[in-house]
């Protein structure tokens, strides 16, 4: 059975990565707007990523017997006014993730909950390379400047991420 604490502290972890889904829901909606049509797909790519991660901890959470509690979300940007704004936002975004993903992995060390420190390794893997996802386009966007047949050559190549829950297990 997981203690009170830890149980609470997963619930605004789930809240955390719905709203991480949310974000990039409403940067996939302002993409779409801005008529980059490869961008708006991997930010819907990303949100699904987001959605899995949210039910993880749920799942996790009902099989340590906890009680999962749906808490208010917070509403996201809806104008994300450049590609490079929108992705340095999503780095941002990440980079908050991650501190909270070591912050739970601090408690679970604290409370000596074995089980959420081993569950927790894979957040920990896995927020390395959204960081670098993420880090590497925004330095691309940089490099690319205002030259509008970069960004539209790098929204063709993103365009073709999809998402795939059995690549991510
Ligand atoms: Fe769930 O990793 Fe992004 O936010």
């Amino acid at each position: 059975m997981i203690s009170k604490k830890m149980e609470k502290a997963i619930n605004e972890q789930i809240n955390r990565e719905l709203f991480s889904e949310y974000l990039y829901l409403s940067m996939q909606a302002w993409f779409a707007g801005e008529n980059l049509d490869g961008m708006a797909s991997w930010m819907a790519a990303q949100s699904q990523e987001e959605r899995f991660h949210a039910m993880k901890f749920f799942d996790y959470l009902m099989d340590r017997g906890g009680t999962v509690k749906l808490m208010a979300m917070e509403q996201p940007e809806v104008d994300f006014k450049t590609p490079l704004n929108a992705f340095t936002e999503a780095l941002k975004h990440e980079q908050f993730i991650t501190k909270s993903i070591h912050d739970l992995l601090d408690l679970a060390i604290k409370e000596k909950d074995h089980p959420t420190q081993s569950f927790l390794q894979w957040f920990v893997d896995e927020q390395v390379e959204e960081e670098a996802t993420a880090d590497k386009i925004v330095q691309r966007l940089k490099m690319a400047g205002n030259s509008m047949s970069i960004i539209f050559m790098m929204d063709r190549e993103l365009g073709e991420r999809e998402f795939d829950p059995e690549a991510e297990e």
